[in-house]
């Protein structure tokens, strides 16, 4: 039968990506080699993450909290940023790397030096450890320059120029959910075979959702077509019914629960903070790359997003993601504010 087929057809990412790299003949298994080196960091900080409140390890970073052996426990988001960069650089196939949690970018040494740039934050969300609420590893791929020494202008590119970008999710599952530039797809770990089996194949964000995901608490800070837009979610004029607000506070859970349920996640500017909170390269970038692979799309307030060019690598922006009908309604808001 099919099912039985589906139980014992196992379709781990590795075979996943193997499928793909034989869909370039000319390629040499490096993009699946630096994958393999991502999700064994994923798998590393999922089993951290579970363990957390057991080992102490929970409690924001700087936060003495040294154990009986005098060492320094490490928080969970300085754990998993040691852990990504030493499995990155250890595979051999990145040139430079940039994690929320390192001021400078990592320039890798020549003699391990590969074709990929990898931005990412090692655990976003992660001032949610605490009470247990979702939290999530996000990362973007760049391919550097041929043969010429990599500066930071290999990372500083749009988000266009992205070849991969996914995000592994630490919640009631780990689930990671990768493109590759064909589609989006979720895989579920399976603890009992260390394994991420496909779970979610080709997921298709639904064109218009009943959801919308922003933190209300800056409402007295909004510009006009934000406050408008959610606005008309609360009291729609057209006679339809108000959409359902969720908002969890940590971008991977928000942004995972839009691309399966649809509707729109929005971190606004706001008079405090004129670029919004979230960070270009490895926060805005990736989940826009994914939206837009699922059919949806991401918007700036003034761009669509992917077209963005960084010029800081830890550069903020207001983002607008989601729905492809939704995002398209908050464009025309800010477009009539354009025009006045
Ligand atoms: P606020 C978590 O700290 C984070 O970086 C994202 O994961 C999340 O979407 C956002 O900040 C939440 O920010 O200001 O609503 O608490």
């Amino acid at each position: 039968h099919a099912a039985d087929a589906h139980r014992t057809d196992l379709m781990t990412i590795t075979r996943f990506v193997l499928n793909e790299q034989s869909k370039h003949p000319e390629s040499r298994g490096d993009f699946t080699i630096l994958l393999n080196h991502i999700v064994l960091g994923c798998k590393f900080v999922c089993s951290a993450v579970n363990k957390a409140g057991l080992a102490k390890l929970i409690g924001l970073a700087g936060e003495t909290n040294v154990q009986a052996s005098g060492e320094e426990q490490k928080k969970l988001d300085v754990l998993s940023n040691e852990v990504f960069v030493k499995a990155l650089v250890s595979s051999g196939r990145t040139s430079i790397l940039v994690s929320e949690e390192d001021e400078e970018a990592i320039f890798v040494e020549p003699s391990k030096r590969g074709k990929y740039c990898v931005v990412f934050d090692p655990l976003d969300g992660s001032s949610n450890i605490d009470c247990g609420v979702s939290i999530g590893t996000i990362f973007g791929i760049y391919v550097v320059k041929d043969g010429i020494e990599p500066t930071l202008h290999d990372v500083l590119q749009p988000g266009k120029n992205m070849i991969a970008a996914g995000y592994c999710m630490y919640g009631s599952s780990c689930t990671f959910v990768l493109s590759t530039g064909t589609g989006v797809h979720g895989f579920t770990l399976d603890p009992s075979l260390g394994e991420f089996i496909l779970t979610h194949p080709d997921i298709q964000i639904p064109k218009k959702g009943k959801i919308y995901s922003v933190n209300e608490g800056n409402a007295k800070n909004w510009d006009g077509p934000t406050a408008k837009y959610v606005e008309k979610c609360k009291y729609p004029k057209d006679g339809s019914s108000p959409k359902s607000l969720r908002y969890i506070g940590s971008m991977v859970a928000d942004v995972h629960r839009t691309l399966l349920y649809g509707g729109i996640f929005l971190y606004p500017a706001d008079k405090k903070s004129p670029n919004g909170k979230l960070r270009v390269l490895y926060e805005v970038f990736p989940m826009s790359f994914l939206m837009e692979q699922a059919g949806g799309q991401s918007f700036t307030g003034k761009e669509r997003a992917l077209d963005l060019v960084p010029n800081k690598i830890h550069e903020r922006s207001p983002i607008f993601l989601g729905s492809y009908d939704d995002v398209e309604e908050i464009k025309t808001l800010y477009a009539a504010e354009g025009k006045k």
